[in-house]
C-alpha cells in the first residue's frame, strides 16, 4: 500500500461538479481510511492556448493498493468517463478539459517509464499544485528533494498570479 496524491484540474463545464465526480471515483480506489483533500482554488491557466478559461484545481491524497500503472489507468478511465475525449498528446496542447487527474507522487517511489514519470516532473514549479498540496501535506519531502512542500512553495519563483480560494468544503 502506498500513499498517493492526485492533482485534479478542470477548465471546462461545471468545474465544481467535475471535481466532485472525480473525487468520488478516486474515493472508490482507496485502500484505507486515510483521505485528505485540499480546498478548491481558481487558478489562471499556465501554458494553455490563448483565451483558455480559468481552472479549478485541488489535490486529493489516499492509500492505494496497486501499481503506479494501475493508478494511471484508473486516472485515464475517470478522465474518459467524464468526457475527456482527446489525449493531450494528440490534440492541441493543454486544451480545455472537463477533468485532468495527474499522479503527483506514489509513496516514496520514483518511476521513469515511457508513460509515467513520478514524482510529477513539473509539480514543484507550479503554484496551482504546490499550494493545494501544502494545505494537506506541508511537511512532506518528495523523493529526491531536500525541501518540504511548504518550503518549496515559499521559495517558488513563478509568474502565476495568486490562487483564489473557492471553497474548503466540497
Ligand atoms: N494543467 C495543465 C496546464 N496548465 N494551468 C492551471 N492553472 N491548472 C491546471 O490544472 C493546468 C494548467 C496541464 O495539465
Ligand atoms: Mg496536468
Ligand atoms: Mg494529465
Amino acid at each position: 500500500m502506498h500513499e498517493v496524491a492526485i492533482a485534479l484540474g478542470t477548465n471546462l463545464g461545471d468545474r465544481l461538479s467535475e471535481l466532485q465526480e472525480a473525487r468520488s471515483a478516486l474515493q472508490d480506489l482507496r485502500a484505507s481510511d486515510n483521505w485528505a483533500q485540499s480546498s478548491i482554488y481558481a487558478t489562471a491557466p499556465v501554458g494553455c492556448p490563448p483565451g483558455s478559461p480559468d481552472f479549478y484545481n485541488a489535490v486529493v491524497i489516499f492509500d492505494f493498493n496497486g501499481t503506479p500503472h494501475e493508478l494511471l489507468t484508473a486516472c485515464k478511465a475517470l478522465e474518459h468517463h467524464q468526457g475527456r475525449l482527446i489525449d493531450s498528446s494528440q490534440g492541441e496542447i493543454n486544451a480545455p478539459r472537463p477533468i485532468d487527474a495527474d499522479i503527483l507522487y506514489f509513496g516514496a517511489d520514483r518511476i521513469a517509464s515511457e508513460k509515467l514519470t513520478i514524482p510529477h516532473p513539473r509539480m514543484t514549479q507550479r503554484r496551482f499544485v504546490l499550494e493545494p498540496l501544502a494545505e494537506v501535506r506541508p511537511d512532506l519531502i518528495l523523493p529526491q528533494e531536500h525541501k518540504s512542500i511548504s518550503e518549496l512553495l515559499e521559495n517558488l519563483d513563478s509568474p502565476e498570479p495568486p490562487l483564489t480560494l473557492i471553497t474548503k468544503d466540497w
